[in-house]
């Protein structure tokens, strides 16, 4: 018997960071041949094997791709071939009472191709800062054997770091699972843990110098073989999810159920946020956070005024069916400006910058004198490296009122990114003359001072 919950449950996205070749799928497909193996058991008939806890993939294209995955591994002993494309997996996280199943949460994985996991990717930069959030790998068996791998983990330690330190200014419950993967090539217990400790050092002092939350997970999934048919062999694998997707939800009991972005939309306290720390790799999410506290009207997702909320695919399911849903309004009318903003904002959520550009320029074409289409369009410009396309329209609405706060500083910020601190110094002055408020001036001025290294 399954019965509905009257609260709706809240939806988590969980960032992956990993180099390509690290075991982001194998660990994502062994985790749910793990879970899902015992979730169809009937409590009634088998009480002590039927499972508590476990997720369920929502659409079914998903489950099918993860399933023939499965197959793959079962008909020819090989592991999945390397990811070529971003793919959203929609989980839900379940529970059975002894009423019945409960929804406790969704949660939303990006099975990301390694090469796109990183800070100066826009794709990315979107999925962190929408992030709740983030599994790390580092692969165990390289650590240990490979000393060139040490390179890699410099890298991957810095991203991490940054993403802690801006986390650690909104004291949002964010989590990071530590997920070793190909374990089953270490000696088994406490020497390969070992092993993997003495190098993981930088990283672990870093975590903990933030007072990041952080958690340690060993994972081997090797391909084993029983009567011709082969399988992975994922005893335990799950608990990093299972671990993530329980401290989210516990959180959530206290009301804190917020992304980055959304939590850095919310904070006021600008000492608190200023890229200070920022690496050049972050400084475009710290100059968005700057602009998210000073509360310059930028969001990743876009609203028009006085209409209805826009359905997000995560919200309103299949997002390929509201795509066409759109595209098929559009055809009919290609200024429905609900349907464009619809669009927009469902690739956004896709992390599709650049198939959400061309629909907000249509947008701001449409609604020329609309001031705030052309900002958003300008930073999406720059969240897609375009930074002479958005220095463009700042001088556009410069042109039309050489006050324009947003343009003032979206320019000056440009220019300071770019070095050419006369230009940016000469117009944070004018914004913070311009601006309204004696706080909204002093963080002007911070943000005059801090420079991207
Ligand atoms: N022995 C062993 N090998 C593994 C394990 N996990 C991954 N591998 C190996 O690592 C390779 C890459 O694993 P994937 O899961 O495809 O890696 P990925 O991080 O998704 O890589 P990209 O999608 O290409 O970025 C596999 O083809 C296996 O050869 C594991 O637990 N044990
Ligand atoms: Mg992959």
């Amino acid at each position: 018997m399954k019965l509905l919950s009257p609260i709706k449950p809240p939806i988590y996205n969980l960032l992956s960071l990993g180099e390509r070749g690290v075991g982001k799928t194998v660990f994502l497909v062994g985790s749910y041949a793990e879970l899902n193996s015992v979730s169809d058991i009937d409590p009634d008939l088998a009480p002590n094997l039927a499972p508590s806890l476990w997720f369920e993939c929502q659409y079914n294209p998903e489950k099918e791709l993860l399933e023939s995955i499965l197959n793959y591994v079962s008909q020819t002993g090989h592991y999945p071939p390397p990811t070529l494309k971003i793919t959203d997996f929609h989980f839900a996280f379940k529970q059975r009472k002894r009423w019945g199943v409960k929804s406790l949460c969704y949660f939303r994985w990006w099975d990301i191709p390694g090469e796109y996991c990183n800070f100066e990717n826009p794709y990315y930069q979107t999925m962190v800062l929408n992030s709740h959030s983030c599994c790390v790998f580092i692969n165990a068996d390289r650590l240990v054997h490979d000393a060139s791998y040490v390179q890699s983990l410099e890298t991957i330690t810095k991203q991490v770091v940054s993403l802690a330190r801006l986390i650690d200014r909104t004291a949002i419950p964010y989590a990071f699972a530590l997920i070793f993967t190909q374990c089953d090539q270490l000696p088994p217990g406490a020497i390969g843990q070992l092993q993997i400790e003495e190098k993981i050092q930088g990283l672990v002092t870093a975590l903990e110098s933030v007072s990041a939350k952080y958690q340690r997970f060993y994972t081997g999934i090797p391909i084993v073989e029983r009567d011709g048919v082969f399988k992975l062999q994922s005893n335990g694998v799950s608990s990093a999810f299972l671990w993530l997707v329980a401290e989210l939800y516990k959180k959530k009991s206290f009301g804190v159920d917020k992304s980055l972005e959304a939590s850095l939309q919310d904070k006021t306290d600008s000492q608190k946020l200023l890229p200070t720390f920022s690496p050049k790799l972050l400084w475009g999410l710290g100059g968005i956070a700057a602009l998210i506290i000073l509360g310059l009207g930028w969001n990743f997702f876009l609203k028009q005024p006085n209409s209805t909320p826009t359905p997000t695919a995560s919200s309103a399911g299949n997002t390929d069916q509201q795509v066409e849903k759109y595209e098929k309004l559009l055809k009919e009318n290609p200024q429905n400006m609900d349907a464009l903003v619809a669009l927009a904002n469902l690739y956004l959520e896709q992390g599709e910058l650049e198939k959400a550009i061309p629909v907000l320029e249509k947008i701001a074409v449409i609604q020329p004198n609309n001031l705030d289409w052309q900002f958003n369009l300008a930073k999406l410009y720059e969240l897609s490296d375009q930074t002479n396309k958005a220095e463009k329209i700042y001088d556009q609405m410069l042109s039309k009122n050489p006050k324009e706060f947003k343009a003032l500083v979206g320019k000056a910020m440009l220019r300071q990114a770019k070095g050419d601190f006369q230009t940016a110094n000469s117009l944070f002055k004018i914004a913070e003359d311009v601006a309204p408020s004696p706080d909204l001036k002093k963080k002007i001025r911070e943000l005059s001072q801090s420079k991207p290294k």
